[in-house]
């Protein structure tokens, strides 16, 4: 398929934008080398195609990774001060942030979601991470060691790890591509970017983005490929450092098998989750049940953080389900492009029947339906609000990650129980507490085992605070200083001033 950009037309509005449809290497839109395949890209609200692009091969990693580790060697990593990484990444956030409302029509064309969470969310956050990393760009130190004041000193330099792979998931594409995209370059590192095969178009427009805000080619390359194509090729590179990856948790398993049987990279892996919310009897139930929904409705429940599992307190129980339905309720979950939608149709025909295929085994397990549940007529894959009240902690539904909105309620009757409960799972991304006692927000939020405890709150994220999984949720962490470890690889340098050796 030739590289030639396609012009869109937005539903609504019928406002026209045009889109790149080549792979994206050293700051051109080009052909695949060796392939004639290509990946079309739907619009989940309607089913239709909204058009295709070409779909990298084998030999087109290659050739973006020999890009990267050119631009490594030359342009990038120990060759551009800190300021000047900086200034770039300053530089694509203004341009972000001044093209928003077009990226979030275009996302909501390809993913479904809502165009304002797209803009004020997705990109509003995007933004803030690519200027959050700026300001680290110029801020990455070593240590002075003292390991004898007369003759030696020792120091710690934090090199760029080199060209890194990064393979991101369709929930939130802008933003994951902004969370894997921002600390690589501020460390200094040259990025090959495989974006979801489901939801490609914002990575191409970005990349628009990054000839215009100024990097020099090579630095990010972008190519669409089918994740046993292109991602496969990735994670088994012997010239690619490092993969960082976002997505489920059998894809998470392959990466780390290639990276271990290819040269070893280092591996980040960002994965499913199964998250509990807590509601204890103390808690402020009206904002409970606020929290619960945005929890597990936002982004129509395809989070990795969704908070699946719900635990109430007995004493407490049937009155908060009551509020939770009636909260539930409230959310209108439709077309993106409609301004009053608070959640789109889930992102493809595949999540779209994964999802019915679990309130299927549910309702077959015995749980109790009490909303939702059931398939809209007409286009488009929508799921409503869904919740499966009185579940047993082996049922499927309790078990697995569905990625949709679908919560599995049980009842508890002590911390104790409560906490074993949330814990009974091989995931370890989030988990949630409501409650009013200040000792047991403490007690409770250090026995839960996940890599994001909120209390009284649920979801919210920030740039400068960490983010990542325990147990088979992941490993690594993004967001915050600790993202820039994943990016750098510490030197030790011994420098002896005064010993001789006899
Ligand atoms: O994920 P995949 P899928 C979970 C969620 C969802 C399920 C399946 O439960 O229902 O995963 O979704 C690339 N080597 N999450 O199948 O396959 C793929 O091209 C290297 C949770 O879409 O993990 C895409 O770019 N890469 C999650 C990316 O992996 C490969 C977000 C994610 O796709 C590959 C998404 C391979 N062999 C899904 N195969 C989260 N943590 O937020 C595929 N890929």
């Amino acid at each position: 398929m030739a590289a030639q950009p396609v012009t869109l037309t937005i539903p609504a509005t019928g406002k026209k934008i045009t889109v790149p449809t080549g792979l994206f290497i050293n700051n051109e839109f080009v052909p695949s080398v060796d392939s004639s395949e290509t990946i079309q890209c739907i619009n989940p609200a309607t089913e239709e195609v909204i058009c295709s692009i070409v779909a990298g091969s084998e030999k087109d990693i290659d050739v973006a990774v020999a890009a990267a580790r050119k631009a490594f060697k030359t342009t990038w990593g120990k060759n551009v001060t800190g300021f000047e990484r900086s200034r770039l990444l300053n530089k694509l956030a203004d341009l972000i942030e001044r093209d928003a409302q077009e990226l979030a029509e275009l996302e909501a064309l390809n993913n479904g979601k809502p165009v304002k969470i797209a803009r004020d969310f997705d990109i509003g956050d995007s933004v803030g991470c690519l200027r959050y990393y700026a300001g680290w760009a110029d801020k990455i130190l070593g240590q002075t060691i003292e390991v004898d004041n007369k003759t030696k000193v020792a120091f710690t330099r934090h090199d760029p790890i080199g060209v890194c792979g990064q393979i991101i998931p369709w929930n939130y594409p802008i933003n994951m591509w902004s969370w894997k995209v921002a600390p690589a370059l501020a460390c200094g590192c040259t990025i090959v970017m495989k974006p979801s095969e489901l939801t490609p178009l914002t990575a191409l427009k970005l990349s628009e983005l990054i000839v215009e805000a100024g990097f020099p080619p090579g630095v990010v390359n972008t190519v669409p490929s089918l994740g046993s194509v292109g991602g496969a090729a990735l994670s088994s590179h012997q010239d690619v450092d490092k993969v960082a990856f976002t997505g489920s948790t059998v894809t998470g398993r392959k990466i780390m098998e290639a990276a271990a049987k290819s040269n070893l990279k280092k591996v980040s892996l960002e994965l499913g989750g199964k998250s509990p919310q807590i509601v204890f009897e103390s808690a402020d139930l009206d904002q409970a049940a606020n929290w619960v929904g945005l929890g597990i409705l936002y982004n129509t429940g395809q989070d990795c953080t969704a908070g699946s599992r719900l635990f109430v307190q007995d004493t407490i129980y049937d009155k908060f389900i009551q509020l939770v339905v009636e909260k539930f309720k409230q959310l209108k979950i439709g077309d993106g492009f409609d301004e009053s939608s608070g959640g789109g149709p889930v992102v493809s025909k595949m999540q779209y029947d994964k999802i019915f295929s679990y309130i299927e085994a549910g309702k077959q397990a015995g749980a109790k339906c009490i909303l939702g549940g059931e398939k809209r007529p007409g286009k488009g894959y929508y799921v409503d609000p869904t919740i499966f009240v009185d579940v047993k902690p082996d049922m499927k539904i309790v078990r697995d990650e569905i990625f949709g909105p679908v919560l599995a309620v049980a009842k508890f009757k002590t911390e104790e129980e409560a906490i074993e409960l949330a814990n009974d799972t091989s995931y370890g991304l989030g988990a949630g507490l409501h409650s009013n006692d200040a000792g047991q927000c403490m007690r409770v939020s250090q026995a839960l085992e996940a890599g994001t405890v909120w209390i009284n709150q649920y979801n919210l994220l920030n740039n400068n605070v960490p983010f990542g999984g325990k147990k088979q949720s992941g490993i690594g962490r993004e967001l915050g200083s600790y993202a820039l470890e994943e990016y750098t690889s510490v030197k030790a340098i011994h420098w002896n001033y005064g010993e001789k050796l006899d």
